[in-house]
């Protein structure tokens, strides 16, 4: 599939972009192939520098529920870059889309708009350790948060529950005050909440994972959370920047009963432009300047372009409602794929909730990061060659989600399912 344009694309972006890639996801590494370069996209479609066509199911890691280049969306956006592109001064469509976010989350009272998810992570931490004046904060072993210093942790040696930088660059001290536990894990936060107590600012979960591949929470582990981090003064973040208005219009915590302090956003909020946002109760999204004192900005921040793509891909989520559709839809594929592996004995499990879902090759249930990295990633590699090489783009690594669109269409699922059935004969 990395042909000759494709191969002389990611030769030619090596000698000038560190990788070939702006992000390391998509140079293809976990899954031992090429990058291919796309020229273009419609629907639920990709076509690459080579001319081949597939259907895509990491919808550029979540953002395009609609599909690509939806008409709607870029109509709005066309008469909205008429009137100019960026002013570093408000406009009156990021007063609509705040609003259009705070009526669809009841959490959310207010919102401040940044530029990517990673951008409100770091708003959300700093916000809640300027509010509590603590330091603090208790992450998931396997959930990613961006790539701000102090969410790239990993686990330390021993029984020391303070994470060790995962990346060269990011000092120890940085991430000092980052507990890690792992996902599911009640005994070990309660651990933790004995042990630290008044000095946890916060806790950041994405409610449903999609980074170590899609893992739902167990029965009451998000209602727990919420529990001890009211009775300990910390502040309760959902990183829902996957999974805001993925599975509902709105946030997770419509379906799972639990109300976070603060929640993250980014992706679909954003139609496929730059986008993220950091919202919560007013109490504490007040604290950011200029009206509090903690300090967050951005030059583009609530740009009116990436702004008027996002208010029109959350008018068509609401007036569409898909979300019914998408759920017995991406249940059929799935159901598809798992009667497909089931005939050729290849040990799968598939998580799925809505319209996000992954196909583990590993013989266990995966419901948590230990789980999870116990997946045969090397068939996972060769499984994902062979179903591009028949037109079905998957994320390029086991540990990462699937996505299902409005766009997608039966004919799409009956391939993608007889192009399983035909490489796992392989
Ligand atoms: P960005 O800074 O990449 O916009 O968002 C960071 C982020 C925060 N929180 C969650 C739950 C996320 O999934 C992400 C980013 N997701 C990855 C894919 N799982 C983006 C792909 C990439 O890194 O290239």
């Amino acid at each position: 599939m990395t042909g000759s344009a494709n191969s002389r694309l990611f030769r030619q972006a090596k000698t000038v972009i560190p990788g070939g890639v702006n992000s390391p996801v998509r140079a293809f590494k976990a899954v031992g192939a090429k990058p291919i370069f796309i020229q273009k996209a419609k629907g639920p479609y990709l076509w690459d520098a080579d001319g081949n066509k597939y259907i895509d199911y990491c919808l550029s890691w979540g953002p395009m529920i609609l599909g690509h280049a939806r008409r709607q969306v870029l109509h709005e956006v066309k008469k909205v870059m008429a009137n100019g592109t960026s002013f570093g001064i408000p406009t009156k469509l990021e007063t609509s889309l705040a609003t259009m976010i705070v009526q669809a989350i009841d959490s959310v009272e207010k919102v401040r708009l940044v530029n990517s998810g990673t951008e409100a992570v770091m708003t959300a931490i700093r916000l809640a350790r300027g509010c509590t004046g603590r330091d603090k904060v208790i992450k998931f072993v396997g959930c990613y948060h961006g790539h701000v210093d102090h969410m790239l942790v990993q686990a330390g040696s021993g029984a020391t529950t303070f994470g060790m930088p995962s990346s060269p660059g990011v000092p120890r001290d940085f991430t000092k005050h980052t507990i890690l536990l792992p996902y599911n894990d009640l005994q070990s936060l309660e651990k933790a909440f004995d042990k630290y107590a008044n000095k946890i600012a916060a806790v950041i979960v994405e409610p449903v994972a999609g980074n170590m591949g899609v893992v739902l929470p167990k029965k009451g582990f998000l209602k727990a959370i919420r529990k001890m981090c009211t009775r300990n003064g910390s502040v309760l973040i959902f990183d829902e920047v996957i999974t805001g208005f993925r599975l509902t219009y709105g946030c997770v915590q419509k379906l799972f009963r639990v109300k976070a302090d603060l929640t993250c956003l980014g992706k679909i909020i954003g139609g496929g432009f730059p986008i993220g946002a950091c919202g919560g109760k007013a109490e504490l999204m007040d604290n950011l300047a200029p009206q509090g004192q903690v300090y967050q900005a951005g030059t583009l921040s609530g740009n009116p372009v990436c702004v008027a793509a996002g208010i029109s891909t959350l008018k068509l989520l609401k007036s569409v409602k898909p979300y019914r559709s998408l759920e017995l839809a991406t249940q059929r594929l799935c159901d598809g794929i798992d009667q497909a592996l089931q005939k050729r004995n290849l040990k799968h499990t598939i998580n799925r909730i809505g319209s996000m879902f992954t196909l583990f090759f590993n013989a266990e249930i995966v419901t948590d990061y230990a789980s999870a990295v116990k997946s045969d990633t090397a068939r996972y590699a060769s499984f994902f060659t062979a179903m591009l090489k028949a037109g079905i783009y998957l994320p390029p690594s086991q540990f990462e989600a699937c996505f299902v669109s409005t766009e997608h269409r039966l004919k799409d699922f009956n391939k993608t399912i007889a192009a399983v059935r035909k490489v796992s004969q392989q």
